[in-house]
């Protein structure tokens, strides 16, 4: 592969911005090599700066659910650009954002805009312990609901990349409020409210993992879940970052029929701007500041490019529900034949999908939490994950990452991704 501008990019950028990266997961440092600087993309493709294109199974780490430069976005952006890029005070616009969100998510009764999946996370847990006047949560294993300091314990996504075991600044007293069980580890759960009575203010959780590579919740461990939530008083807060209007329109909640009392987006929600909200039940949301004491702010919350590029791509996705259809279909086209090459190869692999969200373990182990995701071989995935690359198929380059299907992508360019599996297949072994 060529890329000498990159390169050239990659070792300027290490001059002025930490790691050469503005985000820990985009610098290819597990996988080796050099990321790829991108110049633009369209649709299912992106485009580096030496004019290599790509098929691109990263999507912006999944708000680009329709593809990139999705002309309706677009020109919303473009026209609502003019009239200012922010007042810092409020619009009809959130109106209708907070609107569409309810009439998309029957079970939220209050939103709150914000400007990442970090805030929204944090605010979450803020609000669940002014709610319930508790300071512990429970998180799982592999699971990362961004880099606020709370969650960075046993974090997936970057914090497992990179093997982090303890990250620097987090004080061990906030640390020690943060209590991990293992994804789909029901007994866990409840040895942990044992042994913690009436300090529980929350349980958190990616209703499907993605940053651990995609882990599906076992039968019924949602189901428990909301049940010893409600027995304890404790707020269920359902992370839908990555599930939240990708899975389906009502996100994870409504795919798998589970009511959190809390839930939190990012990434579709904003069509690719910088967007995060909270919302759910009245009678915790009432607690947030100006209604309650619950301090929550931001001087970019509901921008109004942010908010219109969020809402022309929510409405669309509520107007069009045969997309879910769509990508449904893709993802378990692509499940199958990936497994069917990679296996007839001989190659130990697990590939766990629902809808768009889709990821290969090297192993012959079934995945269902953090332990079975890291049994996959990492060096066979760096070697994966390079002559994908080689091929024009832009990949995670973390096997702890979910991949993200938009619907721009056609069969032909999931029939290519396929072919070039078979071919990398071969340098597997
Ligand atoms: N939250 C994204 C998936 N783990 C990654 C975004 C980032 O950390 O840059």
């Amino acid at each position: 592969m060529n890329i000498p501008n990159s390169e050239q990019l990659f070792s300027r950028a290490q001059h002025s911005i930490p790691g050469g990266v503005n985000s820990p997961v985009r610098a290819f440092k597990s996988v080796g090599g050099t990321p790829l600087f991108i110049k633009k993309a369209k649709g299912a493709y992106l485009f580096d700066v030496d004019g290599n294109k790509y098929i691109d199974y990263i999507n912006s780490w999944g708000p680009m659910i329709l593809g990139h430069a999705f002309e309706p976005v677009v020109e919303a952006i473009q026209k609502k650009a003019a009239d200012s890029t922010s007042f810092g005070a409020p619009t009809e616009l959130e109106i209708e954002m907070a609107e569409l969100i309810k009439s998309m998510v029957p079970n939220v009764d209050l939103v709150r805009m914000v400007s990442s999946g970090t805030e929204a996370c944090m605010s979450a847990i803020r609000l669940a312990r002014g709610y319930t006047g508790r300071n512990k949560i429970i998180k799982f294993e592999g699971c990362y609901h961004g880099h606020a300091d709370s969650f960075l314990v046993k974090a997936g996504s970057g914090v497992a990349t990179f093997n982090i075991q303890t990250v620097p600044g987090v004080t061990a007293g906030v640390a020690a409020d943060t209590l991990t069980a293992p994804y789909n580890d029901i007994d866990a759960v409840q040895q942990l409210i044992n042994q913690h009575k009436n300090q529980i203010a929350a349980i958190i959780i990616e209703p499907v993992a993605g940053n651990m590579g995609c882990i599906l919740p076992q039968q019924n461990f949602l189901e428990d879940l909301r049940k010893i939530c409600t027995e304890e008083d404790i707020v269920l807060i359902f992370d839908e970052v990555m599930t939240g209007f990708r899975l389906a329109q009502g996100g994870a909640q409504e795919r798998l029929k589970i009511d959190a009392d809390l839930v939190t987006y990012g990434k579709v929600i904003g069509a690719g701007m910088p967007v995060g909200a909270f919302g759910g039940k009245f009678e915790i949301m009432q607690h947030i500041a100006p209604l309650g004491n619950v301090y929550q702010a931001g001087t970019l919350s509901g921008n109004p490019i942010a908010m219109i590029a969020g809402f022309t791509l929510l409405n669309h996705l509520k107007n069009n529900p045969g997309i879910y259809t769509e990508l449904d279909e893709k993802g378990a086209y692509l499940r199958k034949e990936l497994f069917t090459v990679l296996d007839k190869a001989n190659i130990p692999v697990t590939i766990n999908q629902i809808g768009s969200m889709i990821s290969v373990f090297f192993t012959h182990r079934a995945v269902n939490n953090f332990a079975d995701a890291s049994s996959s071989n990492i060096t066979t995935f760096n070697k994966f994950f390079h002559a994908m690359l080689e091929q024009g198929i832009y990949l995670p380059p973390s096997g702890y990452e979910s991949w993200f299907l938009s619907n721009a992508l056609s069969y032909d360019d999931l029939n290519e991704t396929i072919n070039a599996t078979a071919k990398a297949a071969s340098s597997l072994l």
